[in-house]
């Protein structure tokens, strides 16, 4: 099979145009989403691998992205070994008893993807089969820290104070509960190359809030040891945080190919901080989408601008698609981009 635009890019090789994919393509911000889901929950789609393989496809069909990512959620997998993790009509994930004590890691034994998850390996399958060559499927799952934030607050959180109370009151237990996730998503993203991935993205969304001292201490062993532990399957990795501009080289040696930076950075400086041997990936401030159509233009060609026609870089956002974002708005990233690269 001939290597897709996006993994080459990944790879640091030179292309004629730059590839392109948003964050958070498949979902609320599409009519044909919105249908589908209609009467059913989010489980029930992720877990019906004909529905959950549609919903990866239908970005690819009205977009015209370079890349599908695998309709799934980063507690897919602690939610299969734990019971009482729900997924909230806009809220996200909930957790009935939150992880707080050593007793309540026994509670998250280890993963095995193929009786645990076999709709997830299952869609991965299914739409590798149905994409044309040239788009190449990404496969992902929520970084240790990230998940852990989740399964220690209970939920989301503004602060994070329980999750960096139990870290810096129980680094022990930290370093266990951690460890336990990094197997986890070790785990998951293994099976998902093996069923098909070509590539893989490793979320750590809320890790931003942590400085970097506390990040090499508490969060980066974690995170190498999913990165690392994938290295020999050949497949680029995507290590991706939100606000994180303060960690980009740390999360770079986590064993990173290719850093996804937000908006808050600018990419020709990523770049020069993070050297010609990491590509990037990023990264147009979401909200630019709901921004006149002219401004939307100039604020597309002045991320490719920075990029500056450097190999190793996908064009994407800099955070995930906004629910309310107008699909044309996305189509038209898409297209700039692919008209006016490098
Ligand atoms: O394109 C896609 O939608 C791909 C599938 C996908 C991915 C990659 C979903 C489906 N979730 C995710 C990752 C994810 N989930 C992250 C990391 C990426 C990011 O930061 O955006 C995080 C933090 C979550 C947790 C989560 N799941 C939230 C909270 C986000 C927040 O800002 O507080 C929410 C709302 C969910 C539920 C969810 N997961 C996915 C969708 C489409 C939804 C919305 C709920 C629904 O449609 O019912």
């Amino acid at each position: 099979m001939p290597v897709p635009p996006v993994v080459a890019a990944y790879r640091g090789e030179p292309l004629e145009r730059v590839p392109v994919w948003f964050m958070r393509q498949a979902g609320r911000s599409l009519p044909e989403y919105r249908a589908l889901r209609r009467g059913r929950s989010f489980a029930e789609v992720v877990r019906t691998p004909e529905l959950a393989a549609e919903v990866t496809l239908q970005p690819v069909r009205r977009l015209g992205v370079d890349a599908a990512i695998l309709f799934s959620d980063i507690v897919t997998p602690v939610q299969a070994v734990l019971e009482g993790i729900h997924i909230r009509p806009d809220r996200g994930p909930v957790v009935d008893q939150p992880v707080r004590t050593k007793d309540d890691l026994a509670r998250l034994r280890p993963l095995d993807p193929a009786t645990d998850l076999p709709y997830v390996l299952e869609t991965v399958r299914l739409v590798r089969q149905a994409l044309p060559p040239e788009v190449a499927l990404i496969g992902f799952a929520g970084a240790p820290f990230t998940v852990a934030s989740y399964l220690v607050e209970g939920g989301k959180s503004s602060d994070y104070r329980q999750t960096k109370a139990l870290m810096h009151a129980e680094p022990d237990v930290w370093d266990d509960l951690l460890d336990r996730l990094a197997g986890m998503a070790l785990a998951t993203l293994a099976a998902q190359v093996e069923a098909g991935a070509q590539a893989v993205q490793l979320f750590d969304s809320w890790v931003g809030t942590l400085a970097e001292d506390d990040y090499r201490r508490f969060v980066l062993p974690a995170s190498r040891r999913v990165l690392e532990g994938l290295a020999d399957l050949d497949v680029p990795r995507v290590h991706f945080g939100v606000g994180a501009g303060h960690l980009l080289e740390a999360m770079a040696e986590a064993g990173a190919d290719v850093v996804g930076v937000d908006w808050r950075i600018p990419l020709d400086q990523a770049r020069e901080r993070l050297g010609p041997g990491v590509a990037v990936q990023g990264n147009l401030d979401p909200t630019t989408l709901f921004a006149p159509p002219e401004v939307l233009d100039d604020r597309v060609r002045r991320m490719l601008a920075a990029n500056g026609g450097r190999p190793g870089y996908v064009a994407n956002l800099g955070w995930g698609v906004l629910p309310d974002t107008d699909p044309d708005a996305l189509r038209r990233v898409v297209d700039l981009v692919h008209g006016s690269s490098p």
